[in-house]
């Protein structure tokens, strides 16, 4: 398999579709030579109170500002909800699948609004006040999803930390937006375990003094403390309060959330999203990317603490009026055969995941799928990481059986939706591509200096100006907003990765281009590598990272895992070695090898490499903050086994 495989549009994913290929190249000529006019159609997927007359207002230089709308009232949550109930008040919104095989749920949109207004009813009442900030550390369970739409329709800003974060990363988290209410669980559930989150949360609050109260959800009916006058059960404060709230009005540039997110040096931040822009922006991606139908079942594997849960999971998919599937447990709980048993069981018609999952699965072979039906599916999709070849063919060929299109979406948590990605029913597919940019959006590639490339090329991918969903600020700290993302190539975002566009002008995401390699003065990207790695058919997984070396100036550091099974012998080292030299060519000839049992991942699933290359560089005394990785047993024996 080369750059040139292609997998053309087949018929009936086309037939009927909301965009097919000509809507698809209309739509993006229209959006570029008169964008106000565009997206003030588009901007008819809002439920407005008052319509917008001003669209675009956005500088990448000087200040910064970035405004779409500005005049517009709404409330995110009327988009959501209300305007659904006449045409689809009984129809499924959230279908529940919990940890436990034997446990699930349908909420209704008529249910899920008279919930969401319960609760935005309830924190009125213990005083929360539009622009408060309120933090979520919550399971994946309803109450999630009915705790966002309950903050915006009091234009409460909420700010999710994901369940698996440690007591610490929450308390800052706290601490940094001033949250005035947490909402908590007694415990979560994940993998057949419990999730101790309202002890986790009594820990975090100690150093957070600002907030006043606690909604805790009895999920496990786990025995946990109650401090009296703080902590207050969630079904006592909903079932007292009244169904109906009135939707505050919220101007389009007031901040609906914040999420935090690490970027290369210092602490997290909290990139802030504003309400009309994103909310366009995940809608209108959700219904195209994945060509959602009226009826269907969609799946995001994500949790609702990351990005794709805020967009993929709630916002988009409730925008659109959607059956959006929302699951507690894990691909391998009970076993690996889970995903797709739950495909069956739910007859899902969308299924988005992460490439990670996918290799993880793909590591113990076709039969866990192949014991399932999964012809419910029409559309699979990808996001989080470069998804290798290898990998994306194992998806199409054994979950999907050639049946169904994968988009593989690139976006960022800055980006508030997807970018770049095929549109399901429109775009001709190259295996590991992220392909074309989305109407609207318009991405670069420019060199170290930030001279724009022209063609078939390679270098750092930049945007060159704003579209609706962009994050606006990091809280309260605009100046690093400037200086992370508009300094590196004044006057464009950089998103920090790097790409190749082909000849028809697809794009490759290559990763980080903080993981670029200059080995002998030919740059190459890790992903290039690691995807050779994967290829080696005794090979689930692999992480590449740069090293010192005397004379290349940069070497060549391999971490991988084998498939169960497979034993780490010399002999193997040799061969793979050799099989890189085969595929890439001898540039790209790994100097180390080391057998990794495990990475070091985060709990979203990106491998660290800052981890990674510190050991590779025999730095391990500094290996700097770990405290955001799932498994830190992984990092010692890592240590332990360095080579060289
Ligand atoms: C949505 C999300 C953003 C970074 C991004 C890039 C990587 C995401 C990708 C992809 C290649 C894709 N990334 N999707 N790389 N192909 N389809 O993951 O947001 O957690 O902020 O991560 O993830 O490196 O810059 P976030």
């Amino acid at each position: 398999m080369t750059d040139q495989t292609r997998i053309p549009v087949k018929p009936e994913i086309a037939q009927g579709a909301s965009l097919d290929a000509a809507g698809f190249q209309a739509m993006t000529e229209r959006a570029r030579q008169d964008p106000d006019g565009f997206w003030a159609e588009e901007a008819k997927r809002i439920a407005w109170m008052k319509p917008p007359t001003i669209i675009k207002n956005s500088s990448f230089s000087g200040d910064v500002q970035i405004k779409w709308f500005e005049d517009g009232v709404l409330n995110a949550s009327v988009s959501c909800l209300d305007r659904h109930l006449e045409e689809r008040g009984d129809q499924t919104a959230i279908i529940w699948e919990g940890d436990d095989p034997g446990t699930d749920a349908k909420v209704t949109y008529r249910e899920l609004h008279e919930r969401v207004c319960r609760l935005a009813n309830a924190m009125k009442a213990l005083g929360v006040k539009k622009g408060d900030r309120v933090t979520l550390y919550l399971p994946m369970i309803v109450e999630a999803a009915v705790a966002m739409l309950a903050c915006a329709r009091i234009g409460a800003v909420h700010s999710i930390v994901f369940g698996g974060f440690s007591p610490d990363s929450l308390s800052t988290r706290l601490v940094d937006c001033e949250s005035v209410l947490l909402i908590t669980a007694d415990e979560g559930r994940r993998g057949g375990r419990k999730v101790a989150l309202k002890t986790n949360a009594d820990e975090a609050l100690k150093s957070a003094p600002l907030v006043q109260n606690v909604i805790v959800v009895k999920n496990t009916g786990g025995d946990v403390p109650m401090q009296a006058g703080r902590d207050h059960w969630y079904h006592d404060v909903t079932e007292a309060a009244p169904r109906e709230c009135e939707p505050e009005p919220i101007n389009a540039e007031d901040p609906l959330f914040i999420l935090y997110t690490s970027g290369s040096t210092g602490k997290p931040k909290g990139v802030l999203h504003t309400t009309a822009g994103y909310l366009l922006w995940t809608a209108f991606t959700h219904q195209h990317v994945f060509d959602y139908r009226p009826g269907e079942v969609y799946w995001c594997t994500a949790d609702v603490g990351w990005v794709t849960g805020h967009s993929y999971i709630v916002y988009g998919p409730l925008a659109n009026g959607a059956t959006t599937v929302m699951f507690e447990g894990v691909p391998n709980y009970p076993d690996n055969s889970r995903f797709w048993q739950v495909v069956d069981k739910h007859q899902v018609n969308i299924f988005y995941t992460a490439p990670t999952a996918i290799r993880a699965l793909m590591r113990d072979g076709e039969g866990p799928v192949k014991k399932t039906s999964r012809k419910s599916i029409r559309i699979l999709g990808s996001v989080g990481e470069p998804i290798n070849p290898e990998a994306w063919l194992w998806y199409y060929r054994v979950v999907g059986e050639e049946r169904c299109p994968i988009v593989d979406t690139w976006w960022q948590t800055e980006t508030g939706g997807i970018l770049i990605s095929p549109l399901a029913a429109a775009t001709e597919l190259k295996p590991g591509s992220a392909t074309l940019p989305l109407p609207g959006v318009l991405p670069a590639l420019v060199d170290g200096e930030g001279q724009l490339l022209d063609g078939a090329t390679e270098g750092n991918l930049v945007i060159l100006d704003s579209w609706p969903g962009m994050m606006r600020t990091v809280f309260r700290d605009h100046e690093r907003f400037i200086q992370t993302y508009f300094s590196t190539f004044p006057g464009k975002y950089f998103t920090g990765d790097g790409a190749r566009r082909d000849e028809d002008g697809y794009y490759w995401i290559t990763g980080r281009v903080d993981d670029v390699l200059n080995v002998s003065g030919h740059r190459m990207g890790t992903a290039e590598i690691e995807s050779a790695l994967v290829a080696h058919p005794k090979v689930a997984e692999a992480a590449v990272v740069g090293m010192p070396h005397d004379i290349k100036g940069q070497g060549i550091y391999a971490y991988v895992t084998l498939n169960a099974g497979e034993e780490p012998t010399d002999a193997l080292r040799k061969e793979l070695v050799a099989w890189v030299r085969k595929e890439i060519g001898p540039i790209a000839s790994p100097d180390a090898i080391q057998w990794a049992p495990g990475l070091p991942k985060t709990r979203s699933g990106k491998i660290m490499r800052r981890i990674l290359r510190k050991i590779a560089a025999n730095e391990t005394s500094a290996l700097g903050d770990t405290s955001t990785l799932a498994d830190p047993t992984v990092v010692e024996e890592l240590i332990e086994n360095r080579v060289g």
